[in-house]
């Protein structure tokens, strides 16, 4: 089983973030034939960015990645600007890509209005640069959250697309791992939206690097309902609010949402579900926090673990592009 997953440096990682990837992504090593993780600084440069700070930001992550449990010796970790494959296979993947399906995808939708001065080429094409990125290691797994979804089912149909025009079993079509609990954790201020990187509030997100106290206030400021007499139940549609903190105990907890529930029987009041939110929250990132500092400020280790890394991917990708390249009668063939 071999498997891919890819993570933006875009700003600080959130909680969503945590438990919709990267969690799965410490798990995956155990599983992985490799397992293989990439940091996507090219799909950063779609939307406005400072390219001083960038390179900054892909050590933030690789050290945010170390310090959740990934180990270099047992996944394959690597910056994607690294290996010109991705870009390579990309482009090759344009030819079996509808502009029709990319112009309707979400995320670019909503990415697209959010821009003022230019939505670059690059933001349309997002999706078929991760299509790249998953199909040039023959991926059958892609561990994300629920918010990719729809990326993924336009990978599967472009590898099919592929496979059908220049030779079955060329490309693998890969399987998305979404967690069963907490897929999409919502924001804490406006729970009718996904917590997320660009488009939420700092009140409404909680930080993996987020101290207690922190965390503690953001919970306690949680909106929640005014339910009267209140009710701790799972709604998403009636209570988004309450559904999510449940949620995220559950999910954090590592529990299914009724052991939640049940425990909150003789609560008295929407207090102590926040109560026990915040404290699955502590539990589960006080570890990394408390790791991350040492990894972050040791920066020729990190470049080391990438430039490793890139060697490894590199040596992976390179057979699946010489056949991609074959059976598409580019270049030379030698
Ligand atoms: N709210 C979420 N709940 C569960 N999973 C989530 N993911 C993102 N938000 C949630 C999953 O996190 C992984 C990494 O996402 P990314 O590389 O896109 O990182 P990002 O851009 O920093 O995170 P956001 O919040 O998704 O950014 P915005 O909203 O600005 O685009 C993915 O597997 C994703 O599914």
């Amino acid at each position: 089983m071999r498997i891919f997953s890819g993570i933006q440096p875009t700003g600080a990682k959130h909680l969503g973030n945590y438990i919709g990837a990267i969690r799965q992504y410490v798990e995956g090593q155990d599983r992985g034939e490799p397992a293989i993780y990439c940091i996507v600084d090219l799909h950063a440069i779609t939307v406005p960015y400072e390219p001083a700070r960038l390179r900054e930001r892909v050590l933030d992550t690789t050290a945010l990645l170390l310090a959740a449990g990934l180990e270099p010796e047992r996944c394959v970790l690597f910056r994607q600007g690294d290996v010109p494959e991705h870009t390579e296979l990309s482009w090759l993947l344009t030819s079996v890509t509808a502009t029709g399906e990319l112009n309707r995808m979400h995320q670019f939708r909503d990415k697209s209005a959010a821009q003022r001065e230019l939505i670059s080429a690059g933001l349309l094409f997002y999706p078929v640069l991760q299509a790249a990125d998953v199909l040039a290691y023959r991926a059958h797994e892609v561990p994300v959250g629920e918010d990719q979804r729809e990326h993924l089912e336009l990978m599967r149909d472009v590898a099919r697309r592929f496979n059908a025009r220049f030779g079955e079993g060329l490309l693998v079509v890969p399987e998305h791992r979404i967690p069963a609990v907490g897929a999409r954790i919502m924001d804490l201020q406006d729970p009718a939206r996904k917590m997320s990187t660009s488009g939420g509030s700092v009140e409404g997100t909680v930080y993996v690097l987020d101290g207690p106290e922190a965390i503690e206030k953001k919970l306690r400021r949680a909106v929640t309902d005014s339910e009267d007499p209140f009710a701790i139940r799972r709604d998403p549609a009636a209570k988004p609010g309450v559904t999510n903190l449940i949620d995220i105990t559950a999910a954090a907890r590592g529990v299914d949402g009724d052991v939640v529930l049940a425990e909150l029987a003789g609560a008295r009041g929407y207090g102590d579900l926040k109560l026990a939110a915040s404290r699955a929250i502590v539990t589960l990132l006080a570890p990394v926090r408390e790791r991350y500092a040492g990894l972050r400020s040791d920066e020729t280790y990190l470049d080391a673990v990438l430039e490793q890394g890139a060697a490894k991917a590199q040596a992976l990708a390179a057979p699946v592009l010489a056949d991609v390249r074959a059976a598409m009668g580019v270049g030379s063939g030698r």
